[in-house]
């Protein structure tokens, strides 16, 4: 805890930090109703923020609008080394701010690092991308005419994200947008608002440092109320949002009904398929951290292990060993692989996937259970657990963010196949094999159906490169890397006459 606090003290996080903030200008509004985040880890407070009021809602997008069409004039190349900036201070701050998620969240401190890590690859990303909003030329059908499609930005972009990575996910919508000539309003998870805090004040530094207007970057805090009052105005031109199923149907049913585009990226129910020709030894690792990493509280998390009866009982065994290595406890402290829960609530749903997989009729291979490491005040804290299950069972269909791992057996792939598929969600999905085949049919049409599909290695860690995200009820939406840029942009095709003749297309004629 001395080292929580001067790492509190050197990322300058007060007591009470403001409801809202566009750069350098913020308010405490005292009246208003406020939020303390509490660590799961000790349950100790961190700090609290405001929830933002009506006519501070109305004065951010005042800012933002106005700041907008300074943005917007700046050459895409130039935003670029803003980013360029901001990933610089993020690599300075680095270890502090990645000691604060895993704080604030409850993730290892490796994977705290890890969040921040990704935060930098995003900027990088984007400064090339800054040289590299491509539009094509086409040919058009008329003589002496020319066609083309550039990009423009949106205007401004509302990002909604969640507990899980309370700074990696805005970093991947962020950069993006604003390299686009976006400005970017962020309702971060209420969960965690003072990781916000803190990558906001570092990136109003490098905006302030390029001399650039308050209301390029926003951040507002509240609940559930804040997001669907985002959802719900016009002026938010792109929600992006990240949580679950639930919240992304409100958001697109909310979107939809003003016309406004969505990037959603949802929940994930994914499964790693073992076969017979896996190399087991690779399998157990990768299946492991997928399962317990981020205690289970990945949008990726491997949830199901579909294994080759001939390999089952192997793996079983080995599965089981390892489940028996985990260091559970702190996750400041190096040597432990799994902190805790967020909250009470996610013990709870917890629990209550426990007792449904035994209603059904599943058996635990490691019993899960609830605890308070004694040094810690805090009872977020489980044991992962590990379930064999009937692929026919209800709950395996749901997703339940915990350390819950099912497994099950299969004997022909495309059984395998339609097991892994036989799931509303669809992020996430890796295979285990040896085998060429086995791993070609898993990537054709007729394999996995998710937005993200591994051989040999396991479902979540994504790289930034690749564009993010997953079909059916994970939203649709794609973030991050290849061409996720162009959601944040809109498209306009240009036909240009440079002929003394009016040529009508399709060979229509109108003579006057
Ligand atoms: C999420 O859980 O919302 O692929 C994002 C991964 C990380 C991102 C997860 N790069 O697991």
């Amino acid at each position: 805890t001395t080292k929580i606090h001067s790492v509190i003290e050197r990322l300058g996080i007060s007591p009470i930090n403001p409801s809202w903030s566009t750069g350098k200008n913020d308010d405490i509004n005292v009246s208003s109703k406020k939020i303390t985040s509490v660590s799961p880890v000790d349950m100790q407070d961190i700090a609290s923020v405001g929830v933002i009021s009506d006519d501070d809602f109305e004065k951010v997008i005042r800012t933002a609008k106005a700041a907008y069409t300074i943005w917007r004039d700046i050459p895409a190349p130039q935003r670029g080394q803003v980013l360029r900036d901001f990933g610089d201070t993020l690599r300075k701050h680095k270890k502090d701010l990645g000691t604060l998620v895993s704080y604030e969240m409850g993730k290892s401190l490796q994977e705290g690092y890890g969040e921040v890590q990704e935060m930098i690859d995003i900027c990088d990303f984007a400064v090339g991308l800054s040289r590299q909003l491509y539009g094509l030329t086409i040919h058009s059908e008329r003589p002496n005419h020319r066609m083309y499609e550039q990009w423009h930005p949106l205007g401004i972009v509302g990002i909604i994200s969640a507990f899980n990575f309370p700074v990696a996910v805005w970093s991947w919508n962020a950069a993006l947008a604003l390299v686009c000539g976006n400005v970017c309003l962020w309702k971060p998870s209420e969960k965690t608002p003072i990781s916000a805090v803190v990558c906001q004040k570092l990136l109003s530094s490098v905006l302030q440092n390029h001399e650039l207007p308050d209301g390029i970057s926003n951040l507002i805090h509240g609940g559930a109320e804040i997001g669907s009052k985002m959802t719900n105005d016009s002026r938010i031109a792109l929600i992006s949002a990240t949580g679950s199923t639930k919240m992304g149907k409100a958001v697109a049913t909310a979107v939809a009904a003003r016309l406004g585009k969505t990037i959603l990226e949802l929940g994930g129910n994914n499964a790693m398929i073992i076969t017979a020709d896996a190399d087991l030894d690779t399998a157990l690792p990768a299946a492991v951290f997928g399962a317990v990493g981020t205690a289970g509280q990945r949008c990726t998390s491997t949830r199901r292990l579909i294994i080759h009866e001939d390999v089952y009982e192997e793996f079983k065994k080995k599965l089981v060993g390892a489940y028996k290595q985990i260091n559970i406890g702190n996750p400041l402290d190096e040597n432990n692989h799994m902190g805790p829960l967020i909250d009470k609530d996610a013990i709870q749903s917890y629990l209550n996937t426990i007792e449904a997989i035994k209603t059904e009729g599943g058996s635990f291979l490691v019993e899960g259970k609830v605890f308070k490491p004694t040094e810690l005040g805090s009872d977020t804290y489980v044991q992962p657990c590990i379930a064999e299950v009937d692929p026919s069972f209800d709950i395996i269909k749901t997703e339940t963010f915990a350390p819950i791992l099912y497994i099950m057996k299969y004997k022909t792939l495309d059984e395998a196949i339609q097991i892994q598929n036989n799931v509303p969600q669809g992020l996430s999905s890796s295979i285990m094999t040896l085998n060429l085949r086995e791993a070609e049919v898993f990537l054709s049409h007729k394999g996995s159906d998710c937005g993200i599909a591994n051989v040999n290695i396991g479902t979540s860690g994504a790289e930034i490169g690749g564009a993010f995200g997953g079909e059916k009820e994970t939203g649709g939406g794609r973030e991050s890397g290849t061409e996720s840029w162009k959601a944040y942009m809109r498209r306009q095709t240009n036909t240009i006459n440079y002929s003394k003749e009016i040529p009508l297309a399709q060979g229509i004629k109108f003579d006057l």
